[in-house]
């Protein structure tokens, strides 16, 4: 009989230690230039939600869904993967498409929803995607990119190549059919997928333990005969360890497995949300003190990788880069009005080819609407 610390459903997989130091039995030994690309992107992710909740607040952007706190498990998900694997994410992923190397201010403009913007502003803001890092469009709706990363996975296996699909969700996703379907069918058809929860602790205002009557998010894992494995999601070389596993086993043949991700949403659900209404700030200061990014630091001053010098370096080329890829597009005006008939048919209708020719006869608004 297993201790609940010893079985990987119940315990807390982690690499980096309170005070810094790593456990050499689950360090995955990455290069030093990993190492530091790394500390970048989670700081870098982190300097943009602060920048672009202020801009919701200015009232410059509609909506954003911040990931403070969160940061860890997408980049590592972006160092454990290829590019060419497919990634079908919730609404706290999208660091990835960054880390991939998905332009910064395009990227941006989807929150703006402008003219720059690939999706037209047609998408929610925080709803980003782009065919350049295969990131797939996110309905909104809690929990049908599950399946859908299972379906594409099955594809993968069918055509013969060795991609792999991620797909990810909130703690409270697992609360939906759409889980019980891509858990069942990813371990019954052996799809090289991974599935990954990031368990933030709340579901708006739902905390984890009205979700579910299981001891762990994890241990569900093992009913539907995939293998899974609990992480300190704060920890992002627990983290990436864990999704190495993972991704190789499916890009080898064997099959899906389940990652939930122990972490905690510092910040508001959204930026429509007041968290203040219903969970405690000690509860919120508590979590804080656990930050990813500062305790990954800890980890690389131990390492003599980072000092004083090193990371204000580092932050102010992030600032820089940042603020230059905010000014080149925040002022760009809406995409053009005519490009809302593009895109749904090969051949535009009749009917909507004389609806799209009346508009644009009309004069613009002033706004250029
Ligand atoms: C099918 C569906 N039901 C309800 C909602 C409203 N809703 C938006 S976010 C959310 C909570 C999601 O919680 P979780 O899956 O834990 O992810 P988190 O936002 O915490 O990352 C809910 C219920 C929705 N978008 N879709």
């Amino acid at each position: 009989m297993l201790s609940p610390s010893d079985d990987p459903l119940l315990g807390l997989s982690r690499v980096i230690r309170d005070d810094g130091s790593a456990d050499p039995d689950t360090d995955p030994f990455l290069p030093d230039e990993t190492l530091l690309a790394m500390y970048r992107e989670l700081s870098k992710i982190r300097r943009i939600d602060v920048r672009m909740l202020g801009k919701q607040r200015q009232g410059k952007v509609g909506f954003f869904g911040t990931i403070t706190g969160q940061e860890a498990t997408p980049i590592a998900t972006a160092f454990a993967t290829r590019p060419s694997d497919w990634v079908f994410p919730a609404l706290r992923e999208s660091a990835i498409m960054i880390a991939r190397g998905f332009p910064l201010s395009t990227w941006l403009a989807q929150a703006y929803g402008n003219s720059a913007d690939l999706l037209k502003g047609r998408q929610m803001p925080s709803h980003m995607s782009g065919r350049s890092v295969q990131y797939v469009s996110w309905s909104s709706c809690i929990g049908p990119q599950i399946p859908q990363a299972v379906g594409a996975a099955y594809a993968a296996k069918l055509r013969g190549d060795d991609t792999v699909c991620v797909g990810f969700m909130g703690d409270g996703a697992t609360s939906q059919p759409d889980f019980h379907h891509a858990m069942t069918f990813a371990a019954r058809w052996k799809v090289p997928a991974v599935l990954v929860c990031q368990n933030n602790h709340w579901s708006i205002s739902v905390p984890t333990e009205k979700q579910t009557a299981s001891r762990t998010i994890a241990i569900k894992a093992r009913a539907y005969g995939m293998p899974g494995r609990r992480v300190d999601g704060n920890d992002v070389l627990a983290v990436y360890a864990a999704l190495d596993e993972a991704v190789r086993r499916a890009r080898e043949g064997g099959g899906p497995s389940f990652v939930e991700c122990l972490t905690y949403r510092i910040g508001p659900h959204s930026s429509s949300d007041d968290p203040t209404r219903y969970r405690k700030t000690e509860e919120v200061e508590a979590w804080a003190a656990k930050d990813p990014i500062a305790r990954f630091e800890r980890y690389l001053r131990k390492a003599e990788l980072l000092d004083d010098a090193r990371r204000d370096a580092i932050l102010a080329s992030l600032e820089e880069e940042i603020a230059a890829a905010i000014e080149a597009v925040e002022d760009l005006g809406p995409p053009p009005r005519e490009s809302m008939f593009d895109d749904v048919y090969a051949a535009l209708p009749p009917n909507l080819a004389a609806q799209r020719d009346e508009l644009a006869s009309l004069p613009a608004a002033p706004s250029g609407h």
